[in-house]
């Protein structure tokens, strides 16, 4: 399937040359979109010189920060445009093995709508993570699952393929949560649309250089929105019986 891969970065200087070496000799064949929201660090410039020597890869720059989800929007609407049968998610971080990219793709090629890489399917782990974050990542996803009636293990993974068609049926352009809220969405509306969902194991490893982006900001989005999509979905099962 001829895929693009979606990188965004924000600050990610010290690691997005290596993600790109990483990229190429896992999936020789894809084409990459990293897309940059002017990292004051100087991302874009070693994101295109790096792309510059490994080829095929494109560096989208936008004005200034506008959040995860709005750069993956950015850059699916270029890969949708463009004919790509198959859009992928990776964080810019290292945090994502790009050695998954193969298996990802091939389950999209198996039948898959949207393949997730789980940390929380059998063989999926987060080595170095506390027991809190853990918690509050597990216990989020299970919430999650539960109001929205999602059979997802790993709903708030950013590592994660997409077939074409799913992403043409599921109105990206009105997509607006950020952050682990954006993944939600998206495996929430690819499973309305009738979408088939799998989830392959990863290693999830904490980032060595630069910094995150989350916040407590985008944490209380997720809750909000799944929240508040859990009490519509259900008000208007009743109105439904009702009527
Ligand atoms: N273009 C763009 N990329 C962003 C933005 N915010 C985060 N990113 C990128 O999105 C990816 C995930 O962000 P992280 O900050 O690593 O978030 P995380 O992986 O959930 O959090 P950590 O585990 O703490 O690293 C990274 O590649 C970031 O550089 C943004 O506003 N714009
Ligand atoms: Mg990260």
């Amino acid at each position: 399937m001829r895929a693009l891969i979606v990188l965004p970065t924000y600050e990610e200087a010290e690691n997005i040359a290596e993600v790109l070496r990483r990229v190429r000799v896992a999936a020789p064949d894809a084409d990459v979109l990293v897309v940059d929201d002017s990292s004051p660090d100087g991302t874009a410039a070693i994101a295109k010189e790096a792309g510059d020597d490994l080829g095929n890869v494109e560096v989208m720059v936008r004005p200034g920060k506008s959040g995860l989800g709005s750069a993956y929007q950015a850059g699916f609407a270029e890969g949708l445009r463009r004919g790509y049968a198959a859009l992928v998610e990776m964080d810019s971080d290292l945090s994502h093995d790009p050695a998954v990219l193969p298996a990802l793709i091939a389950a999209l090629a198996g039948g898959a709508d949207l393949a997730i890489g789980s940390r929380y399917v059998p063989g999926g782990s987060i080595p170095h993570w506390p027991l809190h974050r853990r918690s509050l990542s597990r216990w989020g996803n299970r919430y999650a699952a539960r109001l929205l009636c999602l059979d997802v293990r790993d709903a708030t993974s950013g590592f994660r393929a997409y077939r074409a068609e799913i992403l043409n049926r599921v109105d990206l352009e009105t997509v607006r949560a950020d952050g682990y809220g954006f993944q939600i969405e998206m495996a929430y509306r690819v499973a309305r649309a009738g979408g088939s969902i799998v989830e392959l194991p990863i290693q999830f490893l904490d980032r060595t250089n630069g910094h995150s982006k989350m916040s407590t900001t985008i944490v209380a989005e997720a809750l909000v929105l799944v929240t508040w999509w859990g009490l519509r979905d259900r008000m208007s099962r009743v109105r439904s019986i009702r009527r």
